[in-house]
Formats: C-alpha cells, sequence, structure tokens
C-alpha cells in the first residue's frame, strides 16, 4: 500500500524517513515495483526534453504535426471514443469520516480503496516509461504555490504539464528544502506486455474501459487510472487545484475556487482585480479575455478555470491563478466571440479532438460561419458539411502556454488582491443582468444558490433548477456545507477589507426565448457598474434579492436595448421568487444540519422583503383597477 511519504496513510506503516529528496525517490521506486514500467525518466519540462517528447509521439502516429506556416509548433491528437470528458461518475472522495465527502461528493472507504488501486496498478506501466514530473502550483516559491509530483506513464501527460503547471529543477530545490508536496499517480491503464511476457501494439490512444479518478485528501494524494484525457489525467488541475486544495485551504485558512481572475483597469487608470465562478458552459474563457466594448475601459486575462485565494499581509484577499495554461473549449471559440483566444493558439498550441482540414490546420463548430467542404473528423473519419455530426468532438480542446496570450496581465505570474467577487449561472428567468450583495453574508448565499435552467440537451426535466454551488460542485474536495460555513469565516477573518460580491446573469430570455442581453464585449458595461460600486462612486436600488442599478447608471450607450428589455433584465417577481426561497430551503436541507445557520437568516429576510413588494403590488394592481 502505497501513500504520499509527506503525509503518510498510518503514521506506524510507510514511514520513510531520511531527507526529503530520499522520501520522494523512495516513494517513485515504491510506486513502479508497482507499477512495473520499463523506464523511469525524471522530467524537468525544457525545451529538449518535451520537443523530444513530442517527436517520439509523431513517429508513434500519436500527435499529428499541424502545418507549420498555418499553426507553428503545433499539434493535434485523438483520443479514443470513450475518453473524451471527465468521468464524474468514476471521481471519488476517500476521506476518513464519509461526513466529510458529503451528499455532493463519492465517498468510498480509504482502505478498501487502496486494495482496489493497487489490483488496478499492478502491472498497469509494463513496457512504457514512467515519467517523474515534479511541479508547481503558482509561480516556483511564490507565498500562495505549492508542489506537487505526478507519476504518469503517458507523454501527452508530460507535455500538456509543461503548458499548464511550471516545471523545472527548481523544485526538486524546493523539495530538497523541505516544502511539502501533493503526491499525484496516473496510469493509462494499458500495459504493453502481460504479466506472462506476451507483448500487445500500444493503441494511438491508450485508455482502459474502468477508470478511477480517487481523491485521498487527508494525505494529499490522487490516483487516476485508466484516462489520458484533461482533468482525468492532468492531474494538477481539476483534482489537485481544486479538489485537494479545497481541502488544504479548509485546514489552513484559505479558498481554491473553480474562478477566473481579471484585471479591469478604469478610464481613471485606477486597477481593480476581479474573481468570477460560473458553471461549465456559460463563457468564462470569454469573460476572462473579454474585449470592452466601452470607451476607456480595458480587461486583461490573469486566468480562466482556478484561482487560489488568501488573506494578505494586509488584511485583504489576495489571489493567484495556480496554473500556467490555459485548456480551453475550442467549438464556439472563433474570431467573431472570442479573438483573443484565437490569438492566443495561433501557435504552440496541443490540440486535442479538433477536426483537421485539408491543409493542415484545425477546425471546430463556431470557429467561422461556413464550414470547410472538407476535413478529418475528430475521429479520424471524412467530414462534409452534410455529414449530419459535429467535425469537432464538443468538448475538443486547445492546451497552450497563459504566456501566449496576447491580453495577459503581469500579475499573472503573482498575487494580488481582489476587489470583486463574481458569481454566475445560466437563468432564463428570475435572476437579473447584475445584483449586488448586501454583506458577505448574503454573497456567500448567492454562491451557495448558483444554479442553470435544465436544457434539452441533457438528462432531466427541461426548466428544472441544476444547482451547482460556487461552480463547485464536481470539485469541492469536501462537505459542500462545510464549504460554506469556511466561505463565512473566511468573511469573518477579512471584516471590512473583504472583496464586495455581485451575482450576474447573462442568459436571462424574454417570453418569445430570446436572449435579453448581447452578452460577449458588452457585458464590459456590466463590469462597470460593479467598478463603480466598488469605488462607491455610484448608489443603488434596494431590493429583496440584493442591490440592483438605478435608472440610467449602467451605461447602455449605442445599445440598441429597447426599455422593456432592460426592464425584463431586472424584473423581480416576488411571487417566482419566493418559490425560488422554497426550491433553495429544499435544496439546503439535503445538506442536514452542517449548513450554516446564517442562510436560514438570508432566506427569512429575502421572504420578508418578497411577502412585501407582492403585497404592495397587489394593492397596486387593486388601485389600477380602481382607477381604470
Ligand atoms: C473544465 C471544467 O474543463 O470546468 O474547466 O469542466
Ligand atoms: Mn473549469
Amino acid at each position: 500500500m502505497i501513500t504520499n511519504p509527506n503525509r503518510p496513510y498510518r503514521t506506524t506503516e510507510n514511514v520513510v524517513s531520511g531527507a526529503p529528496r530520499v522520501r520522494l525517490e523512495t516513494w517513485v521506486a515504491d510506486v513502479a515495483r508497482l507499477t512495473q514500467p520499463d523506464r523511469i525518466l525524471w522530467c524537468n519540462g525544457s525545451a529538449d526534453e518535451i520537443d523530444r517528447l513530442t517527436a517520439e509521439m509523431v513517429s508513434a502516429g500519436k500527435l499529428i504535426p499541424l502545418d507549420e506556416s498555418k499553426r507553428p509548433g503545433s499539434f493535434l491528437a485523438r483520443t479514443s471514443a470513450d475518453d473524451v470528458a471527465r468521468v464524474e461518475n468514476r471521481t471519488f472522495t476517500c476521506s476518513v469520516d464519509p461526513a466529510d465527502a458529503g451528499p455532493t461528493n463519492q465517498w468510498r472507504d480509504a482502505a478498501q480503496m487502496r486494495v482496489e488501486l493497487d489490483g488496478v496498478f499492478a502491472g498497469s506501466m509494463r513496457g512504457r516509461t514512467l515519467y517523474v514530473v515534479p511541479f508547481s502550483m503558482g509561480p516556483i516559491g511564490g507565498e500562495l504555490s505549492q508542489l506537487g509530483v505526478e507519476l504518469t506513464d503517458s507523454p501527452y501527460v508530460v507535455i500538456s504539464m509543461a503548458k499548464m503547471s511550471r516545471l523545472g529543477d527548481r523544485i526538486l530545490r524546493e523539495i530538497d528544502a523541505g516544502v511539502p508536496w501533493v503526491a499525484t499517480v496516473h496510469s493509462v491503464g494499458v500495459p504493453l506486455r502481460d504479466a506472462e511476457g506476451a507483448e500487445t501494439a500500444d493503441p494511438v490512444w491508450p485508455s482502459n474501459p474502468t477508470k478511477y479518478i480517487v481523491q485521498f485528501p487527508e494525505t494529499r494524494e490522487i490516483w487516476s487510472f485508466g484516462s489520458g484525457y484533461g482533468g482525468n489525467a492532468l492531474l494538477a488541475k481539476k483534482c489537485f487545484a481544486l479538489r485537494i486544495a479545497s481541502v488544504m485551504g479548509r485546514d489552513d485558512g484559505w479558498l481554491a475556487e473553480h474562478m477566473l481572475l481579471i484585471k479591469v483597469t478604469s478610464p481613471e487608470n485606477h486597477a481593480f482585480h476581479l474573481a468570477a465562478a460560473f458553471p461549465s458552459a456559460c463563457g468564462k474563457t470569454n469573460l476572462a479575455m473579454l474585449r470592452s466594448t466601452i470607451p476607456g475601459w480595458t480587461v486583461e486575462t490573469i486566468g480562466d478555470d482556478i484561482a487560489w485565494l488568501k488573506k494578505g499581509e494586509d488584511g485583504r484577499l489576495h489571489a493567484i491563478n495556480p496554473e500556467a495554461g490555459f485548456f480551453g473549449v475550442a467549438p464556439g471559440t472563433g474570431y467573431d466571440t472570442n479573438p483573443t483566444a484565437m490569438e492566443t493558439i495561433e501557435a504552440d498550441t496541443i490540440f486535442t479532438n479538433v477536426a483537421l482540414t485539408d491543409d493542415g490546420d484545425v477546425w471546430w463548430e463556431g470557429m467561422t460561419k461556413e464550414a470547410p467542404a472538407h476535413l478529418i473528423d475528430w475521429t479520424g473519419d471524412d467530414w462534409t458539411p452534410d455529414s449530419g455530426r459535429p467535425a469537432a468532438h464538443p468538448n475538443s480542446r486547445f492546451t497552450v502556454s497563459i504566456d501566449r496570450c496576447p491580453t495577459l496581465a503581469e500579475d499573472a505570474h503573482t498575487s494580488f488582491p481582489i476587489d470583486g467577487i463574481l458569481f454566475g449561472g445560466r437563468r432564463a428567468t428570475n435572476v437579473p443582468l447584475v445584483a449586488q450583495a448586501r454583506d458577505w453574508t448574503h454573497g456567500v448565499f448567492m454562491g451557495a444558490t448558483i444554479s442553470s435552467e435544465q436544457t434539452a440537451a441533457a438528462e432531466g426535466t427541461v426548466g428544472e433548477l441544476r444547482r451547482d454551488p460556487f461552480a463547485m460542485l464536481p470539485f469541492a474536495g469536501y462537505n459542500m456545507a462545510d464549504y460554506w460555513s469556511h466561505w463565512l469565516d473566511i468573511g469573518r477573518q477579512l471584516g471590512t477589507r473583504a472583496p464586495q460580491i455581485f451575482q450576474v446573469n447573462w442568459f436571462r430570455k424574454d417570453a418569445d426565448g430570446a436572449f435579453l442581453w448581447p452578452g460577449f464585449g458588452e457585458n464590459s458595461r456590466v463590469i462597470e457598474w460593479i467598478v463603480r460600486r466598488i469605488e462607491k462612486r455610484i448608489s443603488f436600488v434596494e431590493s429583496p434579492i440584493g442591490r440592483l442599478p438605478r435608472e440610467g447608471d449602467l451605461d447602455l450607450d449605442g445599445l440598441d436595448l429597447e426599455a422593456q428589455d432592460l426592464d425584463a433584465l431586472f424584473a423581480v417577481d416576488p411571487e417566482s421568487w419566493l418559490d425560488e426561497c422554497d426550491l433553495t430551503e429544499e435544496f439546503f436541507a439535503g445538506f442536514g444540519d452542517r449548513v450554516p445557520d446564517e442562510f436560514a437568516d438570508v432566506l427569512r429576510s429575502m421572504r420578508y422583503g418578497l411577502r412585501a413588494a407582492a403585497s404592495r403590488s397587489k394593492t397596486a394592481s387593486a388601485s389600477t383597477q380602481v382607477a381604470a
């Protein structure tokens, strides 16, 4: 049974003594004894090393080089058909106490899981190389940074990690100096030789139908088996930077969040830093790379997926982007929707599961209005516009270093204080374009109630609310209700220095189902209002669900927005909000008595305000009828 030598599973076993490097080497040797690779390669992410691994993958047919004049330094990978997304139903949290995993995670007994993992990992790397990849999340040696080591048998993981996180010999020096590290082990689960020595050919994309994505929160350990794809295999990302890091944050007083980070500069040349949490498919990368449509305002990119937040010495909440790259969804990204992303991926990019053009470039739905007349689709088959199926997989991706982003803020490599936090869902009804929380507790409530209406595209009843608290449903490494309490606790520590919290909704629709708000670059108008509220330059209209813009404060210059649409964007219907309060109460009830009491107080005052508004509107409509 192998465990993290920094935090062993049992204090009486597996304790490796000696210098930190010896502990690391002993752990690598233990994993190698279990998985039986043919060779072990320690990686530092140098250009030579990445070039060599890339060339090996190209000659093995595992990467397709793209046309050097059209897409320099870029490659296409195609996965197997059963390995195209994160596998939430095979993701497990093995906390010591099942209650610590909570109702939103799949708990498994740690000891039993270790036995199962020992079984599947036994001999799983036969015939392959075991790559040892020490990495830093956040700048190496940075105050909010953390170290990890990934052991993997996938060269695709190594070349992707070189873009997504920080590698290098300096990390080993940090480890030598005693800095602890998170232990992560990954195997695609396809040995090239069986126990009897019979060899099998290596598939283009090896993956195993049996998959495990396992987090051991107390020992800060991740074991991933059977998938070579993104979040399942790049263990620094969702598994470490969110699931394990959120537990580290709970224990050590900080926050690991599924948030993008941007820097906004006002016409007065004042800079503001915003963090924003949105569930999947809500335009997070677009907001991270926003191009302002209002004069004098600029937005710079810091991160598109994950933020780590901690109280700084000045008493404010400081943030870093722990990642060093983007792993963005390709479909829907085009020069008209996100020109910054398109410029970022003009070179030095690994594409996965997009379509290949006849001239050696890439294409996906939404890149251009018209599809090319012929493509090779993501499965490697011929494709024409009337093939009746998408050419790129809907979850196809680009992997690219953040340093290629033309709007990158300098802060992408440092820490900085946060001025505002945004929570957004995809709501066709009820939720206004923007509302400011009355205080931190109300803001945490807003985060806890992020939701989207179910669309016909997914299983479930259309119109039903899908809850995704803090956009962390698949990523909170511990009990979601404890996570809310931890947020409240951080707010108490920050006191008056806490950032302001806002709720946004770009997706409200009119009665005919048309979007009321144009979105994309025009969201800069909402960002302007948010910044002006942070500065306290402007006032607000109080409503039972939060603080709304006064008439005239939201800059609508040059926008073709009817007065009735503007009203509809901000309408707060007391009756539907009272129903929404009931649904929220039901949702909270699923977490039992661990839900913070403060949420009941917020609900009570919201209902009080809504009932008062409902009776005012009844009186008003009665008097209108009398007058008529
Ligand atoms: C992602 C996700 O891939 O949130 O970023 O699923
Ligand atoms: Mn994400």
